[in-house]
């Protein structure tokens, strides 16, 4: 068993399974080793402490006494304002998105939207916009959009940043995006 995949199981008990996470977003380390002991018998503490450390997004965080677990971003369930670690952040001028081609049609008419999550993702640069794309490859060639993100705070919008800098907001409309780097 792979710490990747075992990474991706508490990946999902903490960004999307409302019965392993409170209202902060925490989840007792206890509760997710015991779950995690379903997948590998063997599964413990270190393990756990292994996979947080060499995440190499930074994708959880632990509390002050290490009783405690969440992930930093990418949350489907409702969490509290302000509740993952993230701060309200002046965002620099630019930020960037990175997406497919397959989507382009959708997000010129109604912009940017959280989908599945609580908040659209945003990158400080275009080196990460392209890789978060590229994830998304079935779905068309990798597309990365510049986001007037410093004009969009101009104009009231909220930006957050958490922990491991990523940048969130909660809608981008079009006339805040253009279009990068169109992968061919
Ligand atoms: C697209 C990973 C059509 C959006 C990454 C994206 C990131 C629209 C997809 C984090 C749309 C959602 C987040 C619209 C947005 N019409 N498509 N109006 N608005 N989209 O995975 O940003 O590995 O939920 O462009 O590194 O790709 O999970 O978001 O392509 O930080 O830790 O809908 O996930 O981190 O896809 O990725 P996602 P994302 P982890």
């Amino acid at each position: 068993m792979t710490k990747t995949k075992l990474s991706r199981r508490i990946s999902y008990m903490l960004r999307h399974d409302p019965d392993s996470i409170d209202e902060n977003g925490w989840a007792d380390v206890s509760y997710i080793v015991g779950r995690m002991r379903e997948m590998l018998r063997s599964f413990d503490e270190k393990l756990l402490e292994e996979i947080v450390a060499e995440d190499e997004k930074g994708r959880y965080s632990y509390n002050e006494d290490k009783t405690k677990i969440r992930a930093n971003q990418g949350h489907s369930v409702p969490l509290a304002a302000d509740a993952v670690g993230m701060e309200k952040t002046d965002p620099p001028e630019f930020l960037y998105h990175g997406t497919a081609g397959g989507f382009m049609e959708s997000i010129l008419q109604e912009g940017l939207k959280p989908q599945n999550r609580n908040f659209v993702h945003l990158s400080g640069n275009m080196e990460t916009a392209k890789k978060v794309g590229a994830r998304h490859r079935k779905h068309g060639n990798t597309v990365v959009l510049l986001i007037e993100s410093g004009r969009m705070a101009a104009d009231g919008y909220t930006f957050w940043l958490t922990v491991n800098h990523v940048w969130q907001v909660e809608h981008v409309p079009p006339e805040y995006i253009s279009v990068v780097q169109w992968e061919v």
